[in-house]
């Protein structure tokens, strides 16, 4: 089985509030039918659940947040994670609308549910989760990221192999001059933070993908323009990106 996290600046128009990019989720979708192992789809917010954390003021952080705030940002996603769902039925695949909330208790995993999403994958279905606005407890709220996710998951689940899908070719050693990091070895690289991105974008997707590599899977950065990549990423071909190698 595998995982793959669809970012937010892909599949939307990060400059425009709720502005999905169809074409680059169903150019996306019709290379993931190629896939001949199970597999699992986290997205990110984008437009969508980015641009109304910032409006709200919401964070990772779980705190006492604007109660409209959190069902607007909620709602956003709903809006979004549709769009990617029909993009799936459309290519005649059999997508499964997850909410973090079905697997995600304050701000763990619960182990036994996120197995079940593997027996899913299984079974010919293609379960979709996202970063979300989730209820932490104790009057509580925070923003899940879709990021945190997949490191959850691949905690638990421990797939062949996780792959997130960027807007841009991988991770840059020199952002300047595009310089790409083909394998990254321990080194930490350098990256300028976003500020229209309430989970830490690159930043956090960096942390993640080292926390998954530590624990023994490959992880690979590959841009979502160039879907073909995702495929060689998996198949292992010779590969356009940047992997983080499982130590
Ligand atoms: O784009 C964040 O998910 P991410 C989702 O994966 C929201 O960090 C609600 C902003």
């Amino acid at each position: 089985m595998i995982i793959i996290k669809l970012g937010g600046s892909v599949i939307t128009n990060k400059e425009k509030p709720h502005s999905p990019r169809k074409n680059s989720i169903d150019k996306i979708v019709r290379v993931l039918k190629k896939l001949d192992e199970p597999f699992v789809i986290v997205h990110g917010g984008g437009s969508f659940g980015h641009y109304w954390s910032v409006k709200y003021n919401m964070h990772t952080k779980p705190a006492n947040y604007n109660s409209h705030g959190v069902s607007v940002v909620k709602n956003s996603m709903i809006e979004l994670n549709k769009i990617v769902l029909d993009s799936f039925l459309k290519n005649k695949l059999n997508p499964y609308c997850l909410p973090p909330t079905d697997f995600v208790f304050g701000n763990k995993p619960i182990t036994k549910k996120v197995k079940e999403i593997e027996k899913m994958a299984e079974s010919n279905l293609i379960p979709i989760t996202f970063g979300d606005a989730l209820w932490f407890g104790k009057n509580k709220s925070y923003i899940l990221s879709g990021d945190r996710i997949m490191s959850m998951l691949a905690n638990i689940l421990k797939p062949k192999l996780c792959v997130f899908v960027l807007n841009v070719d991988g991770l840059y050693s020199d952002p300047k001059t595009k310089k790409l990091i083909s394998e990254l070895k321990g080194e930490k690289p350098l990256i300028l933070k976003s500020s229209k991105d309430v989970t830490g974008g690159m930043k956090r997707k960096v942390e993640e993908a080292m926390k998954i590599s530590k624990k023994g899977m490959n992880v690979f950065f590959v841009n979502g323009n160039k879907p073909e990549r995702i495929i060689d990423a998996v198949k292992r071909k010779k590969f356009h990106g940047t992997l983080f190698k499982g130590k």
